[in-house]
């Protein structure tokens, strides 16, 4: 097998715990995975793992008889004149409380941690067969999958266990192995290729994390009965059949996610039936076993007429759904993207989220940066999962979400996301979900220590001032005041202002010589605004109000008006657009001085990588600006090179 990048677990990351002697009580399989674990660093750096109850005290002391409020999965650390003690109330927090030891590496501090929510869950967008146009991974930027090749499974899951490791770590507890898009192949997972499911939920199930499956709504006729009407006793029975196997393999299995009617995937609507009558199929299926449904709210009419105003995509999740509140079983997740549109730089959150008070809400997240940069950009989203999660423009998301689920954004590339650096979006994830009060930029500095254990503080400086407003930096020399979507249609790379301007997919910026944005307003507009709560409706409906970030989202503006930053909407553009250019630029020249200081083969990648987003940076600048200086005719009032 190639080099694989130890990411943020390298050796040297367990120096601190692995010179310590540690005592370990405690049976079970997760117990043994933890002592697995401890043996090693302690054989490699001369540390001491005991595991009987007897003789002297440790160092560190670790075990269950925690109190019961740690729940599941908490874990609470003491230090003080004697040993460090780490206690849990259920094995899960002691593996969970062993990463934090490593977090906290020579300097424990006492802490109790709880999970915010019971799940946290990656979905992977992998494809068993190569996909003609989406190849192995969908939307995947770091080579082919971890789980199959070419149509086969991978025999050694070698990778697969140091990747458990690395979610584990990080505090995921959940994964989805195959893509939402489920064709003919894949659907045979459930069935005759369950085998291979079954093998890696073994490989999991070992950090702690439960294996879910995605399935085709039509997987009993692709097994030969004549619907797959959620209202047919024989369909029933099909699910409830084929969802007793699967439990026969794999006790602990998940559940299911589906993406039904939508973007072409097959789906209740099909038999004249509801979301709820779909989704409660299949929770019925799985309830007798502990499992969950998690059905995905990416529901729009994907063949819209561009001339038609009235059409709003960014409507379509909160109509089709809202009337179905309090129909779902008590364990379906409806997952829903955490903008109204699909995942861009710059969304306000999905109105949908806050409507549902009677419904277990799985708010998703995209780490595969399919619209931010594609593992060529270096854009660190956690200050954006951070604010849609906080509520810095909108309602908070944390305060709905039952769940967090993201898809991952991880293949068989030797650094595993093609990027290095996008490697912290993956942690990022992690540690949010688990607590989404974390602060965006301790995280980064998190991954940093844990990634470079013996960073020089000028590479944890550069490295901070690379990432940490990277996101902020691509919004700004993409598409402006959030508006989204100009990119090139298909593989959404690169800049297409009216890449969507007139397709069926119904995502528009309205631009004409006059002015740019989509009135989502109630009066004039398709009145998307009213679907949020109180405040947010008013403000969103009101163009004074409504924040600079998302004005061009809710609002169709002349190119004069002026923003509440005090600049005209044309300036802003060409401002935003020179200076995000100008910051990858400067982020290029940081990167150089890093040179020496890193493993060669990283600093390469990056190098080349950063190569490629400055030519694509400048690329952004210089098509978005030129575009709406040929629109509006006004000139930039510092006289800068348009094209
Ligand atoms: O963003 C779009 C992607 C599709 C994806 C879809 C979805 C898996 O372009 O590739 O399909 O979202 O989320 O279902």
């Amino acid at each position: 097998m190639d080099v694989v990048d130890p990411a943020w677990l390298p050796p040297d990351t367990w120096r601190a715990i692995g010179r310590r002697r540690i005592r370990l009580t405690g049976h079970g399989l997760l117990v043994d995975t933890v002592a697995g674990e401890l043996g090693q660093a302690c054989a490699r750096f001369g540390g001491e793992l005991v595991r009987s109850t007897g003789g002297p005290p440790c160092d560190v002391e670790m075990g269950l008889g925690g109190e019961a409020a740690l729940g599941a999965e908490g874990f609470a650390i003491t230090t003080g004149s004697g040993p460090v003690r780490l206690r849990a109330h259920q094995p899960h927090g002691l593996l969970y409380g062993m990463f934090h030891l490593l977090r906290l590496g020579d300097a424990p501090a006492s802490t109790t941690c709880r999970p915010a929510v019971p799940r946290r869950m990656l979905d992977h967008w992998d494809n068993v067969d190569v996909h003609p146009v989406m190849g192995q991974v969908e939307r995947g930027y770091a080579g082919s999958s971890l789980f199959w090749r070419a149509g086969a499974p991978r025999r050694d899951l070698t990778r697969v266990t140091t990747y458990a490791r690395m979610l584990a770590s990080c505090g995921i507890n959940a994964v989805a192995l195959n893509n939402v898009n489920v064709h003919a192949t894949e659907a045979r997972l459930l069935t005759d290729r369950l085998g291979e499911v079954a093998e890696l939920a073994g490989v999991f199930r070992r950090y702690g994390i439960r294996t879910h499956l995605s399935v085709s709504f039509a997987a009993p006729v692709l097994h030969g009965l004549d619907t797959a009407d959620p209202l047919d006793v024989r369909v029933r029975r099909w699910w409830e059949h084929a969802t007793a196997a699967v439990y026969q393999d794999i006790p602990d299995f998940g559940g299911y996610l589906v993406k039904a009617d939508s973007e072409g995937r097959p789906g209740p609507f099909t038999y004249g039936r509801t979301h709820a009558d779909g989704a409660n199929l299949l929770a019925d299926a799985l309830a007798p076993h502990g499992g969950v449904v998690h059905w995905r709210a990416f529901v729009y009419n994907h063949r819209q007429d561009w001339r038609d105003r009235s059409i709003d995509r960014a409507r379509a999740a909160f109509d089709h759904f809202t009337p179905h509140d309090g129909t779902f079983r008590d364990n379906v997740v409806l997952q829903v993207k955490h903008g109204p549109m699909d995942f861009q730089a710059r969304e306000p959150v999905s109105p949908l989220i806050p409507a549902m008070p009677r419904t277990r809400i799985g708010v998703e997240f995209q780490i595969t940066q399919e619209y931010t940069g594609q593992q060529r950009h270096v854009c660190y989203l956690a200050p954006m999962w951070s604010e849609l999660l906080r509520g810095t423009h909108g309602p908070a998301l944390a305060d709905s979400a039952s769940e967090f689920v993201a898809v991952a954004n991880v293949g068989d590339d030797p650094f595993w996301t093609g990027h290095p650096l996008a490697q912290a979006n993956l942690y990022a994830f992690g540690r949010l979900a688990w607590d989404p009060g974390l602060d965006p930029a301790a995280v980064l500095d998190e991954w940093i220590t844990l990634t470079f254990p013996d960073t020089p503080a000028r590479l944890g400086d550069a490295l901070h001032a690379i990432m940490q407003n990277s996101w902020a930096t691509y919004e700004r020399y993409t598409a402006p005041l959030g508006v989204g979507f100009m990119v090139h249609p298909g593989d959404h790379y690169g800049p297409a202002v009216d890449g969507y301007e007139y397709s069926r997919w119904g995502t528009y910026h309205h631009a004409d010589r006059d002015g740019v944005g989509v009135d989502r307003t109630v009066t004039t507009g398709t009145g998307q605004a009213a679907q949020y709560p109180e405040p947010w409706r008013r403000i969103y409906d009101s163009r004074p109000d409504c924040p600079d970030e998302l004005v061009l989202f809710f609002h169709h503006l002349p190119y004069t008006h002026v923003l509440r930053s005090g600049v005209t909407v044309i300036q802003h553009i060409y401002d935003t657009h020179f200076a995000g250019a100008d910051e990858v630029a400067v982020m290029r020249g940081r990167w150089a001085e890093l040179s020496g200081t890193l493993p060669p083969a990283a600093y390469e990648r990056v190098a080349e990588l950063l190569d490629e987003q400055v030519r694509s940076a400048g690329e952004w600048r210089d098509q978005v600006n030129s575009y709406f200086f040929r629109k509006s005719g006004v000139p930039d009032a510092h006289g800068r090179r348009i094209y």
